[in-house]
């Protein structure tokens, strides 16, 4: 595949080079006499008055399909009246969208088409007509390399190098909004479908999320790479030194990388998915995704811009099966954690760090170009939630993250975003951020990220333990936080999982062991008994595998997880889909038995008793 060097060099589409196809018609030689001269002249005012209304005559038979149009051919009257044809037959569905009146930033140049419709921008597209039936959707046929000019060959708007079109406009167009390539998307969408008969359409309002939470899930390691999420993609020898996706891509250079990648985003998440979550009874998704989708700079090995457009037909799927959007930037330039799934581990470079100004600068132009995207009118009714920043570190100055997430918040706002932006509780717990950050009412939302695991003191309790404790002490913590009197104000719990341990494989990175068996850093496991006793074979088998008493626990703990969580704005489950990590999986636990096959219809809540998980061992 070609390198993808597209750093948005012009906003301007280039020339689509319509041949002109008349010119060069003159009369013959200037030798003849004035008689024969005006002869001439009727002749080939008579020609041409002929060929115009043929021309108009064949158009119409075109445009009413009675002449078909091939696929071989530029630009011309006769697929100008084709495509615009196929346009009306799709327009119009946007109703959905209950935002301004702004208008979406297609320009609408059909020419002699009596339709409203945006077709006719820079196209080799063909559209042929249908055999039969008026419904049925166009055919498009995609530009060839011959159809890309010259200056963009190569480049992302280069549909021909796209290794998946699945689900892509093909059509070659240089436009963007805010920066960003609009290219790889449809006109038209409509927003009337509703992910289950609990929730509205994307045509009505939520309405209050503290009346309704949003049972989300997240679409982890799909645009921001994690190892655990799939160590395939990281299965190297370990001198290899591959620890996160900036080891990977460095290594494998920016061609095989960009080849890597593409596929990872094309065949990890697909549609099929969208359509699962919205069966298992999930109304919101969180897409991470990384500020490589949006640009890198000097030095970056990370695979720039692919993924937005695989943002971009996420966003379009989660919208055909009625699901809201979270947006979250979570890798940001520099790392803002210094963990793996920042893109780079070792070092916070975000805010503090040598660049770390210089970086919370570029963070803030990624934002500026974000969110003028993503005000069009067509993510109105789907955005739900913009994520600034996903996790940043616990060891920032509390005044400069404050200081820069105001600038983002304003920036954001200004450019038009109305849905409620979405800030993290950068790993202080929710109850630091009471008094601050006040005054934004539910235009801002604090993000918690909730796990028992990664804490020695909660891995240690026992199975009935956790249960309560999230009954308890998280609903406490959450409820405290809801309440402006003693919290931050609205509060929705990002990220969560079913893990009761941290055995999964390359969890606490590769090359590390898990606290559960004491093989993870210094110091005593963090299984119940404090000794060497602690397995994680039961952890790690797959669910089909597992006692019914350990099931019924899984089962039991992420009911109680989601009812605690509900006490909030709502939850998002970490991750959608794993390789090889069921307890971290929604799709693998619906499948292994141990999800609610419904999220709204579940079989315990914090109110009953815990159930007696009989001979489960505490130590697995
Ligand atoms: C216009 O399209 C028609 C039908 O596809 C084709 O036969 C013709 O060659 C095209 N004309 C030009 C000028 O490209
Ligand atoms: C064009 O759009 C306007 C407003 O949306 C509508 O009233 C009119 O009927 C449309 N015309 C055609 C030809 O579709
Ligand atoms: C865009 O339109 C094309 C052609 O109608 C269709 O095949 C494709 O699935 C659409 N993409 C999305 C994301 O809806
Ligand atoms: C495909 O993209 C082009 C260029 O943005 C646009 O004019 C056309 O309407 C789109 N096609 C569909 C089916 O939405
Ligand atoms: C070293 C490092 O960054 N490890 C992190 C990798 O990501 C996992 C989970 O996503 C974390 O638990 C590790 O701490």
């Amino acid at each position: 595949m070609a390198q993808r060097d597209i750093r948005m060099e012009s906003l301007t589409p280039p020339s689509t080079g319509t041949p002109d196809k008349l010119a060069g018609i003159h009369p013959a030689a200037a030798t003849a006499a004035k008689k024969s001269r005006r002869k001439l002249w009727i002749s080939i005012t008579a020609l041409i008055s002929l060929l115009a209304i043929a021309g108009i005559v064949i158009a119409v038979l075109i445009s009413q399909k009675v002449i078909r149009v091939g696929s071989t051919t530029t630009n011309n009257v006769s697929e100008a009246a084709a495509t615009s044809q196929a346009a009306e037959e799709t327009s119009g569905s946007n109703s959905g969208s209950g935002g301004s009146g702004a208008s979406p930033p297609q320009p609408s140049k059909t020419g002699s088409s009596p339709s409203n419709t945006s077709s006719g921008t820079a196209s080799p597209t063909k559209t042929s007509t249908p055999d039969d039936e008026e419904e049925e959707e166009p055919e498009v046929v995609c530009p060839s390399p011959s159809d890309i000019p010259k200056a963009s060959k190569g480049s992302y708007f280069d549909t021909t190098s796209w290794l998946s079109l699945e689900g892509f406009n093909c059509t070659f167009t240089t436009e963007t909004v805010g920066g960003l390539p609009l290219v790889g998307l449809n006109s038209s969408y409509s927003n009337t479908a509703r992910a289950n008969p609990q929730v509205p359409p994307l045509t009505k309002p939520w309405g209050s999320y503290t009346d309704r939470p949003a049972r989300g899930v997240n679409l982890g390691g799909w645009l921001s790479l994690e190892p655990f999420i799939t160590p395939s993609l990281f299965d190297y020898p370990r001198s290899a030194s591959i620890y996160d996706e900036y080891g990977l891509t460095l290594f494998l250079g920016p061609e095989k990388a960009a080849q890597v990648l593409e596929k990872h985003y094309a065949t990890f998440i697909t549609e099929a998915d969208f359509a699962a979550i919205a069966a298992a009874g999930l109304d919101h998704i969180r897409i991470p995704f990384s500020y490589w989708a949006v640009e890198t700079y000097e030095g970056d090995p990370y695979v720039s811009q692919i993924s937005w457009r695989y943002l971009l037909r996420g966003i379009e799927w989660a919208r055909k099966y009625g699901l809201r959007i979270k947006l979250d930037l979570h890798g940001l330039p520099g790392s803002q954690n210094s963990w793996n799934h920042s893109g780079r581990q070792g070092k916070v470079n975000w805010l503090t760090g040598p660049d770390g100004p210089a970086n919370a600068q570029k963070s803030l132009k990624i934002h500026d170009k974000l969110s003028k995207f993503f005000a069009q009118d067509r993510y109105k009714n789907i955005i739900a939630f913009y994520g600034l920043a996903n996790e940043p570190g616990r060891d920032h100055d509390i005044n400069l993250l404050i200081q820069w997430t105001e600038s983002a918040y304003k920036i954001v706002k200004d450019n038009g975003i109305e849905a409620s932006q979405v800030m993290s509780d950068a790993l202080r717990g929710l109850g630091e951020w009471h008094g601050r950050m006040t005054g934004l009412g539910d235009s801002m939302v604090l993000d918690g990220h909730e796990y028992v695991i990664f804490d020695t003191a909660l891995l240690s309790k026992t199975h009935a333990q956790k249960i309560e404790f999230a009954c308890n002490v998280w609903v406490e913590q959450i409820t405290g936080s809801m309440n402006t009197a003693t919290g931050f104000g609205p509060t929705m719990v990002g990220e969560w999982s079913q893990a009761d341990t941290d055995c999964t494989q390359y969890l606490n990175g590769i090359g590390n062991g898990a606290r559960w068996t004491g093989t993870f850093f210094t110091g005593g496991p963090s299984c119940p008994t404090g000794d060497k006793q602690c397995s994680c074979d039961l952890a790690n088998a797959d669910p089909k595998d597992m006692s019914p008493e350990y099931k019924l626990f899984l089962k039991t703990w992420a009911e109680a997880q989601m009812d605690a969580f509900e006490k909030s704005w709502g939850w998002f489950y970490w991750t959608w889909k794993t390789e090889s990590a069921p307890l971290w999986s929604y799709k693998a636990g619906l499948e292994g038995g141990i999800m609610p096959e419904k999220a709204y219809d579940r079989d315990w809540h914090c109110e009953k008793p815990i159930p007696s998980f009989g001979k489960l061992s505490e130590i697995l």
